[in-house]
C-alpha cells in the first residue's frame, strides 16, 4: 500500500459561486496529495455571506442511499473531513459516517462551520447548534472560529479578550468532549492573529500577521489546507501553522482587488502550499 496516498471523503455543501467548501476543499486536499471523495450536503447558487436571493437544495435525503452503496462497495476512508451542513436533521447521517465509514486507525476532522463574527449565518438555528454540538465532541480533531467555540459550548462571545477568556474556551470545549482543537482566529495584539492549539493536554499558539480586512470562505480555505497537511504527517501544530501562512498568502494575493469580495484566489497560491508539504 502507498503510505503516504490518503482517501479523504469530505462533507460539505456546493456553492457553485463564491470560493467556499466543496470548491476549495477539492482542489486544496488534491494538490495536498490525497485522493479526494466528497459527499455534498446542499448546492446552492452562491454562498450566503454576501449574497441575497440565493437557491438553496438541500441534499439530506440522498445521502442515506448513497452511504448504503458505500458500505455495499466496502468503501472507507482514511479521513472524514465536514465542514457547511444542509440540515440539523442531516447531521444524524454525519455522525454515523464518522462511526462506521473512517478505518480503524482513521480520523474524523469536524469544522463546526455555522457561525462567525458573533453570529450564525442565515441558514442556521439552536436547533442546529445542538446538533453540531453532538457532531463536534464526536469528532477527533475541531477546527472551530471563536464565534462557533461559544456556540459550541453557550460561552459569552467577545470582540476583545484575553488569554484567560481562550483558555476558558478551550476548557469549556474539553469539558464538553472535544478531543483536539484548533481554535481559529485567535488576536491578542491588533496586526497579529493566530490559531491556538489544543492537543495531547497541551495549548500552543501560532502566531502570525493580521490582513487588515477579513475575507469570506477563508475558514474553508484554512481548515482544507490543515487536513491537507495533517494527512500528509504533519502534527497537528505543523499543520495548523501551515494552513495559517498559506491562507494569509490568499487573502494577501486576493486584497486590493474589490471586485473579488465574495472568496480569496487561492489557486494561484497552491504551489506555496505544495512546496510546504514536501
Ligand atoms: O465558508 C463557509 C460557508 C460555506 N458554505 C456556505 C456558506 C458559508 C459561509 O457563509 O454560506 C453556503
Amino acid at each position: 500500500m502507498d503510505m503516504d496516498y490518503r482517501r479523504i471523503l469530505t462533507v460539505q455543501d456546493i456553492s457553485c459561486f463564491g470560493q467556499c467548501s466543496l470548491t476549495v476543499a477539492l482542489p486544496i486536499l488534491s494538490a495536498a496529495g490525497h485522493e479526494t471523495c466528497i459527499l455534498p450536503s446542499a448546492v446552492l447558487s452562491t454562498h450566503t455571506a454576501g449574497f441575497t436571493g440565493y437557491t438553496v437544495r438541500d441534499l439530506t435525503e440522498d445521502i442515506p442511499a448513497i452511504t448504503a452503496h458505500w458500505k455495499k462497495e466496502q468503501i472507507s476512508f482514511d479521513a472524514i473531513y465536514t465542514g457547511y451542513l444542509g440540515s440539523t436533521e442531516q447531521i444524524d447521517y454525519v455522525k454515523d459516517m464518522l462511526k462506521t465509514l473512517v478505518r480503524p486507525g482513521g480520523v474524523s476532522i469536524v469544522d463546526p462551520a455555522m457561525a462567525d463574527g458573533g453570529k450564525l449565518y442565515p441558514a442556521f438555528d439552536q436547533p442546529f447548534v445542538e446538533q453540531m454540538k453532538t457532531l463536534a465532541f464526536s469528532a477527533d480533531i475541531i477546527l472551530p472560529n471563536i464565534t462557533e467555540a461559544c456556540f459550541l459550548t453557550d460561552a459569552e462571545y467577545r470582540e476583545t479578550y484575553d488569554e484567560a477568556y481562550i483558555d476558558d474556551l478551550l476548557e469549556k470545549l474539553r469539558t464538553a468532549g472535544a478531543k483536539t482543537v484548533v481554535l481559529t482566529g485567535v488576536s491578542f495584539t491588533p496586526d497579529t492573529t493566530g490559531v491556538m492549539v489544543f492537543c495531547d493536554g497541551k495549548k500552543q499558539y501560532y502566531r502570525h500577521k493580521k490582513h487588515p480586512k477579513g475575507s469570506h470562505g477563508t475558514g474553508d480555505v484554512y481548515a482544507s489546507a490543515f487536513v491537507g497537511a495533517y494527512l500528509c504527517g504533519k502534527s497537528v501544530y505543523d499543520a495548523a501553522g501551515i494552513a495559517a501562512d498559506y491562507t494569509l498568502r490568499c487573502i494577501e494575493r486576493t486584497a486590493g482587488d474589490a471586485d473579488h469580495w465574495y472568496g480569496v484566489k487561492f489557486e494561484p497560491v497552491l504551489p506555496y502550499l505544495i512546496e510546504r508539504l514536501k
